[in-house]
């Protein structure tokens, strides 16, 4: 394949900058997708030029006005063998590439590290699963600002490719990546480390990548059925080994802090604080921030009978969600963060319970 490049070694630097053309690869297994795609490319654009040539050559030089009649002849043995002995060979010079490249992409033996990428509705969630940063699990939601999807102002340069959390990877490891879904199908592509593959509900699949070069790699979920896909992007940020390991270690102490004994007393002001947070992350797209919803869609928590209403039915709405609504399960939050944002969302705006639910009453909950 290196011939291609070869071939279009000028030519190919400027067309990888090109809008046109596929993102620039940035690991091995993108840069043979896109070496095929070339080749490929061009040897389709010989056949149509040599085929359209002949064909027009053929029709303007032996046609009727300059008196050419038709040659009758047919079951030509020599031309029916040529006709099917040339395109064999073409097919074969063009999926013994593709097929070496497809056995490389399914090679995710010998890893250096696997994290696990799990598709919820409509966020990622990422668990380290080995290597130093074993153990580092945290979610990734959206960071575009919604005053720019609703176009009340212009959009950035990473207009619903930024995330909060991106996930970070060292430089020329090979990463395992392991999908799976909580609740619909969803997929994990990244186009610049030529990485797509489905996340299936209760089934593992896997895909691995090494980044070349240190980075920021953007992608999207890439399943099409379902509403809130394309707001769910991926953002794999590749970084220099002793990077890595600065922010492994940072990711570790924040998480350190964020694990809580469950039996631990909260005061409402701790609450408060937390569940402002999770409720920004988690509930103000569709209730937003100041908790006035968009009704009908999504009912104010402001003044919500829930929200004033029994603390348990409370929790159970947010733990369990409601069926057949756009109010998804939060089961995947933590004790902690689901007692804060409930404890928030009952002494916010308009709202005075006055009441604060701990996370032990939530892990109560949860059976
Ligand atoms: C994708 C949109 C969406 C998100 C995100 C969302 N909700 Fe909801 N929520 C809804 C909808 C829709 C309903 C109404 C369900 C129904 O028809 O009863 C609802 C209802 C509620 C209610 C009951 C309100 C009432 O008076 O009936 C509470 C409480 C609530 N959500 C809390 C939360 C919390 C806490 C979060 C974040 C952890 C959250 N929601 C995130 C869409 C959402
Ligand atoms: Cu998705």
């Amino acid at each position: 394949m290196a011939g291609i490049g070869m071939l279009f070694g000028a030519a190919g630097a400027s067309w990888a900058q090109s809008r046109y053309n596929l993102q620039p690869p940035q690991s091995p297994i993108a840069t043979q997708i896109y070496d095929l795609h070339m080749l490929v490319l061009v040897i389709c654009v010989i056949i149509f030029v040599g085929v359209f040539s002949f064909m027009f050559y053929a029709i303007v030089k032996h046609r009727k006005s300059v008196g050419h009649k038709a040659a009758q002849f047919h079951e030509n043995t020599t031309v029916e063998i040529i006709w099917t002995v040339i395109p064999f060979f073409i097919l074969i010079g063009m999926a013994y590439p593709a097929t070496k490249t497809i056995i490389a992409m399914k090679d995710t033996s010998t890893p250096d590290m696997t994290i696990k990428a799990t598709a919820y509705q409509w966020k990622w969630g990422y668990d380290y699963l080995n290597g130093e940063g074993e153990g580092i699990s945290f979610f990734s939601n959206l960071a575009t600002p919604k005053a720019q999807i609703e176009g009340s102002r212009p959009k950035g340069q990473s207009y619903l490719l930024e995330v909060d959390n991106p996930v970070v990877v060292p430089v020329g490891r090979k990463v395992r990546i392991l999908t799976t879904a909580n609740d619909v199908l969803h997929a994990w592509m990244v186009p610049a480390l030529g990485v797509k593959q489905d996340a299936i509900p209760g089934f593992i699949r896997d895909t691995w990548f090494k980044a070349e070069k240190p980075g920021t790699y953007r992608g999207q979920c890439a399943e099409l059925c379902g509403k809130d896909h394309g707001f769910m992007p991926i953002v794999v940020e590749a970084v220099e080994p002793e990077k890595y390991a600065q922010w492994v270690a940072e990711a570790k102490s924040k998480q350190g802090a964020s694990v809580v004994d469950p039996n631990k007393q909260f005061t409402l002001a701790e609450l408060m604080a937390l569940g402002e947070k999770v409720f920004a992350g988690n509930c103000a797209v569709c209730h937003l921030a100041s908790g006035k919803g968009m009704p009908p869609a999504f009912p104010a928590l402001n003044g919500s009978k829930v929200a004033t209403g029994p603390k348990d039915a409370h929790v159970k709405l947010v733990l369990s969600g409601k069926a057949n609504t756009a109010m998804a399960s939060f089961k995947q939050l933590s004790d902690a963060d689901l007692a804060a944002v409930v404890t928030y969302e009952r002494n916010s705006w308009g709202n005075k319970a006055g009441d604060l639910v701990q996370p032990a009453e939530v892990k109560a909950l949860r059976k």
